[in-house]
């Protein structure tokens, strides 16, 4: 499976392109709908005011409502660019944003906003990532969901992953909610940004998926996730957590009637275990702030910049569908490399059962 996505964030469109798809898979433009509002912005305050309709059009690869084993092609028109606000620092360079490296890779700036490094881009990625989810869904019984693990230095005082759905945040924590919402009104207010962790489990993956060496399941999970604007960190299971851990603690222990644990984070050796696959993802402050700071322009002189227009204070606030999305592409181009190697392997025993889900119950 392979999935190339294109446009800028102040261009006429966005769209990506998903090759590798089997035929037979129902899609239309409404199964993108509810993922899509999850990511959007102008849907809260706590988010950019920009308001994007976000409109699947399917172009190729789906005929009768299935897909046919063509590539895919989706495309969603931006209806509210306004490169206009970026007039101001249209030849200089911001501190902690991409701009900088674009200019040193490509040598030529377009100043029509972040371009490929908004997180526009990554409305393309959760629209791919839908019809990932609905195979697994459908398939294999897999579900894939995520949930706010931390903002900025605060952290969940409960796991409830049923109210996640029920907030802005998708936060696991009612009780919570109105703090964080408190949290976000002084930020906004500053100017200032903040960074964010979301999680990720995918429950009822089966034994197998993955590869020893390379194409490690873990490996193309931290690169796919990696590959999200603004990530900075990715762990599967204790990841960092464990350097501090004895053998004892972090093994999971296998019974008859399942893992008693999941340290593991779903994935031995780079394969799947039957455990709840689970990522977790540092998103870092962005850098777009109305905080003025000294930064350079591309003539080399030292400018102020200051950043206005419609910014996120919080970037990973609406990464959990994005994260998902992820995984879930990850997921389904490992079970269809699985069966291309192994086939409709039957099970083998003993299949130790996946064991308990933080936050479920
Ligand atoms: C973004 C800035 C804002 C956000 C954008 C990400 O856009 P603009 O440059 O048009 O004001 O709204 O996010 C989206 C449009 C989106 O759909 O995610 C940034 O600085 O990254």
């Amino acid at each position: 499976l392979t999935v190339t996505t294109f446009g800028e964030s102040h261009g006429p469109a966005i769209g990506c392109v998903i090759d590798g798809l089997p035929p037979g898979i129902a899609i239309a433009p409404e199964d993108f709908r509810q993922d899509l509002e999850r990511r959007a912005t102008g849907r809260t305050r706590h988010t950019s005011a920009r308001r994007e309709a976000d409109e699947v059009e399917i172009l190729s690869g789906v005929y009768e409502g299935m897909t046919t084993g063509t590539p895919v092609a989706l495309l969603i028109r931006n209806t509210d660019a306004r490169s206009k606000d970026y007039g101001r620092i249209a030849d200089q360079f911001r501190p902690g944003h991409a701009d900088y490296v674009y200019w040193q890779k490509y040598g030529v700036r377009d100043p029509r906003g972040g371009g490929r490094s908004s997180a526009r881009e990554t409305t393309m990625r959760v629209a791919a990532g839908v019809i990932a989810k609905k195979w697994l869904a459908e398939r294999h019984g897999i579900r894939v969901r995520g949930w706010l693990s931390q903002l900025g230095e605060v952290t969940p005082e409960g796991c409830d992953l049923s109210v996640v759905e029920d907030n802005p945040f998708f936060w696991p924590h009612a009780a919570q909610v109105p703090a964080l919402e408190a949290y976000m009104d002084a930020l906004r207010k500053s100017g200032d940004s903040v960074g964010a962790r979301v999680d990720v489990i995918a429950e009822g993956v089966p034994p197998g998926w993955g590869a020893p060496i390379y194409g490690k399941l873990d490996g193309m999970l931290a690169a796919a996730l990696m590959s999200i604007n603004a990530v900075k960190g990715v762990e599967v299971g204790d990841g960092f957590a464990s350097v501090a851990q004895r053998g004892s603690e972090h093994r999971d222990v296998m019974r008859p009637d399942g893992f008693e644990s999941n340290h593991a984070g779903g994935v031995l050796g780079g394969i799947s275990t039957g455990q709840a696959v689970r990522c977790s993802v540092a998103f870092k402050p962005t850098s777009s702030l109305r905080i003025p700071v000294d930064g350079l322009d591309i003539h080399g002189e030292v400018v102020e910049v200051v950043t206005t227009g419609r910014h996120d204070p919080c970037v990973g606030i609406r990464a959990t569908p994005i994260c998902e999305a992820m995984v879930a592409l990850v997921l389904m181009d490992q079970a269809l490399i699985h069966r291309a190697q192994c086939g409709d392997i039957g099970e083998v025993t003993p299949r130790i059962p996946p064991g308990p889900v933080e936050g479920d119950g």
